[in-house]
């Protein structure tokens, strides 16, 4: 190296003249010529030797420099390796990135798919639940178009399962069509349902071997009569309902409606019931009845609830059966006998003995309660004396229903 020629020898010479200057003066004093020169040839020869040192330690150095470079190049190259390796990794992390991302995508899609399907399944059972009961019903429902749908005669969630049949919903009224086909269930399910077509249907008749069935049988009554014309008027709801089997009265049944109609708990009864309607009445008079061997009339009523009591012929008509209540009172001075009776018939008896020569008189009165038929009549009958009022009302007729039978 350049660096180590002559600032070396230089700063050689330098060290030569530091290190050993003392003894340089002193090999040059004149006295002593011989051993100066041996002196300088022993120094010029360590001065060699240092220089020869000193050359081996740069060698050392440049090669430590060398080698230095070398490690400095390879560590450029790595560093550039690495640089490459790290470029591909974000590479490969941005590709999986988005092919996670489009994988999520997918499962997002799939899962749309999955649930759009599940949504599918779940209204197709749904529909076959509620499906309806007729063609007609489908057509009610705003279904227009002819062609093969599913109804369920016997009603939804009870009886058999829905059926398949042909809705002609062109056909005036619309016409349900069975062919021997439309049933995947045994041959009893399909008798019921077949029978419950039948039953609601306006006319059925057998053609090309099916069944033809068209329009909707008229609705039931109202009050239904019983858990099956409730059930078929469309009330499917299993629980207590009120029927109607006697004029005047709603009967309270349990109606389990999942059973089969043969099934003797399908209708229970209890013994609870509701009137249909009150029956009151109380009749009275501002004056005297004194006409014997007849019914006592009345001049008003103050309550009459039902209007079974016509008070210008005094007679009550049981309007429905029941249990009556019934009373009667009026004033008297006189020897009397006055009859409640039913059907003519003497059900109780008011007798006085007053004599007005003494003053006496009182307001004489009796009770029965009775169970009249529907149209049995109720009246009060004076065989003889006196049924006397005046505008303080002492004459009254009351009965009311205690309970319908
Ligand atoms: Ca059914």
């Amino acid at each position: 190296m350049k660096m180590w020629g002559i600032p070396g020898v230089l700063s050689i010479l330098l060290f030569a003249f530091f290190t050993y200057g003392d003894t340089l003066k002193f090999p040059f004093h004149p006295s002593n010529e011989h051993a100066s020169v041996f002196q300088l040839e022993k120094m010029v020869s360590a001065v060699i030797g240092k220089n020869q040192e000193l050359s081996n330690e740069i060698a050392q150095l440049k090669l430590v420099a060398e080698n230095l470079k070398q490690e400095n190049e390879d560590l450029r190259h790595n560093n550039g390796i690495l640089g490459q390796k790290y470029e591909r990794l974000r590479y490969d992390h941005e590709s999986l990135k988005s092919w996670v991302q489009g994988n999520s995508d997918e499962r997002d899609q799939i899962k749309n798919t999955n649930m759009m399907e599940s949504r599918l399944e779940y209204m197709e059972a749904l529909s076959l639940q509620i499906t309806p009961r007729s063609c007609q019903a489908l057509a009610n429902l705003g279904v227009s178009k002819t062609g093969t749908y599913l109804v369920d005669p016997d009603g939804a969630l009870i009886g058999e399962s829905p059926i398949k049949v042909l809705c002609d919903m062109e056909a005036d009224p619309v016409t349900t069509v069975v062919l021997h086909d439309s049933m995947e269930s045994t041959h009893e399910a399909f008798s019921k349902q077949m029978a419950s077509l039948i039953d609601q249907s306006d006319s059925c008749e057998k053609q090309h071997g099916g069944l033809v069935c068209r329009g909707e049988a008229p609705r039931p009554e109202n009050p239904a009569t019983s858990c099956s014309s409730l059930r078929r008027a469309g009330n499917t709801r299993t629980g207590y309902h009120l029927i109607s089997r006697k004029k005047g009265r709603l009967d309270v049944v349990l109606c389990q409606m999942d059973l089969d109609e043969t099934d003797p708990k399908f209708q229970m009864e209890t013994s609870a019931l509701i009137q249909d309607g009150a029956v009151i009445f109380d009749a009275f008079r501002r004056s005297d009845y004194i006409t014997e061997n007849s019914v006592i009339r009345y001049e008003s009523t103050e309550v009459n609830i039902g209007d079974a009591m016509d008070p210008n012929t005094g007679v009550f008509t049981a309007p429905i059966a029941g249990i009556y209540s019934f009373s009667f009172h009026y004033y008297t001075d006189d020897f009397g006998l006055v009859h409640i009776r039913q059907n003519e018939l003497v059900k109780a008896a008011m007798y006085t003995f007053y004599t007005s020569d003494l003053g006496e008189h009182d307001v004489p009165g009796q009770s029965v309660v009775l169970q009249l038929a529907e149209g049995d009549t109720v009246d009060v009958y004076l065989f003889f004396g006196k049924a006397m009022s005046n505008t303080d009302r002492y004459v009254h007729f009351v009965g009311h229903m205690l309970t319908p039978l």
